[in-house]
């Protein structure tokens, strides 16, 4: 019978291995990571939620995987965005709120894959400190100082701030096309970070009237008694049915889902230039959400809790030589695992610092034994690891149909202090 660590010991040889035998995993792939903004993991058609709907998104999952055990190791923009970025927690990359930068002498995936010859571009949402201008990695640059508006958004383009009238959304989608459709020789990286949904939630025009008829059930913890729980818990406001707080909380569902639906057209129309200029299946395509989001369970709204909500992410990737069209990929998979990933994928050395691991040997299939643990974290508390504690439990309670099938034990789920903003 097979150990755990000879497991893991043969699955970190694996690449190696399919390198050499595979010509596929030899061309060196294009990379495109989709990020949104406080998206909730059940926040998708194809994570099976009763209304919202994302046919493009869902293409990803269709013609590749959906990792149904997805986290984030910290459930807040900034630290979230430079764990993916650099594989490590943000007690390692420094990140611990949204008020400090990125140390540009810790290495992205980014840097590294330019180092290596990629063409790379940052589009979107940066979002650490107000952290301004180009940063470190990227050849083309094209970011708004911190949140960055909705509508008629200032983006900082290369160098110069330039006001842009329309849609965020629709704006760095259009950049994002334009620079994919460049003639290049090089292989490519494109980061196309959204600022949806994050609140205020401004859906584009088009979309103002979405899902004005469909009802919102909430999760039935949203009515969990406190009894035991943290003070901050006990203290949150309830949602009762029929108050003004639960119409707008139904309200802030809606237009949340509103400002999605962009995102969704956004992702089709990348992969359908992907698809135009032929390099669809030569590229990883990843999709994620930088944290979740609490709408009313437990009696919380933003993200500032380390409950399911809050850092169960959705994670969808697309690559034909290595992903199974329609796959489920249950091992967990965490924000700092997509750095190792990406270079892994490219053959490049994951520096020292990283702490997640390449997705590869789960692509493949590879049960790792019922998945490692993490931790959530802040600057204050103890280094974290990932260990065997953890095994994915039964949900809690009954729901709607969007729960889903494996969720974290709550004796895993410590309350993290609230981080300010
Ligand atoms: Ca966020």
């Amino acid at each position: 019978m097979i150990t755990r660590r000879q497991f893991l010991a043969g699955a970190a040889l694996a690449p190696l291995v399919i390198r050499s035998r595979t010509s596929a995993a030899e061309r060196r792939p294009n990379f495109v990571f989709i990020l949104t903004d406080d998206h909730r993991w059940d926040w998708l058609g194809c994570a099976g939620h009763p209304w919202f709907r994302s046919a493009n998104i869902d293409r990803i999952a269709r013609e590749g995987a959906r990792f149904t055990n997805a986290f984030v190791t910290t459930s807040l923009c900034s630290p979230s965005r430079a764990s993916f970025l650099t594989g490590r927690y943000a007690h390692s990359h420094g990140v611990k709120d949204n008020q400090t930068p990125l140390d540009p002498s810790i290495p992205t995936f980014a840097q590294l894959l330019q180092k290596a010859g990629y063409d790379t571009a940052f589009i979107g949402k940066w979002h650490m400190d107000n952290q301004e201008g180009v940063q470190p990695g990227f050849n083309r640059w094209i970011a708004p100082k911190g949140h960055g508006d909705y509508y008629d958004p200032t983006f900082n383009i290369d160098g110069e701030y330039v006001r842009i009238p329309g849609y965020n959304t629709d704006i760095i989608t259009r950049y994002a096309l334009e620079w994919l459709r460049l003639p290049r020789t090089k292989p490519f990286c494109l980061i196309l970070a959204h600022k949806a949904p994050h609140g205020g939630f401004e859906p584009a025009v088009r979309h103002l009237k979405l899902y004005s008829d469909v009802e919102f059930t909430p999760r039935p913890n949203v009515y969990d008694t406190r009894e035991g729980k943290p003070d901050y818990v006990r203290n949150a406001k309830r949602f009762e049915r029929g108050t003004e707080e639960y119409e707008a909380l139904v309200q802030r569902v809606k237009d949340y889902s509103r400002t999605l639906a962009a995102v969704d057209e956004s992702t089709g129309r990348v992969l359908d230039a992907l698809k135009d200029i032929g390099v669809l299946d030569d590229t990883a395509v990843v999709f994620a959400g930088d944290n979740g989001f609490f709408f009313g369970e437990h009696g919380l709204l933003d993200k500032r809790a380390a409950y399911e909500e809050s850092i169960r992410i959705p994670l969808l990737m697309r690559y034909p030589p290595l992903v199974r069209p329609g796959s489920l990929i249950e091992p967990m998979a965490l924000n700092i695992d997509l750095c190792p990933t990406f270079l892994d994928l490219a053959g490049i050395e994951v520096p020292r610092g990283v702490e997640g691991r390449s997705w590869r040997p789960i692509l493949g299939g590879a049960r790792a034994g019922g998945g490692p643990s993490f931790s959530t974290n802040t600057s204050a508390t103890p280094r974290p690891r990932r260990d065997r504690r953890f095994a994915p439990s039964a949900p809690r309670g009954g729901n709607t149909s969007h729960t889903p099938k494996a969720a974290a034990p709550p004796s895993f789920m410590t309350l993290r202090r609230i981080l300010s903003r």
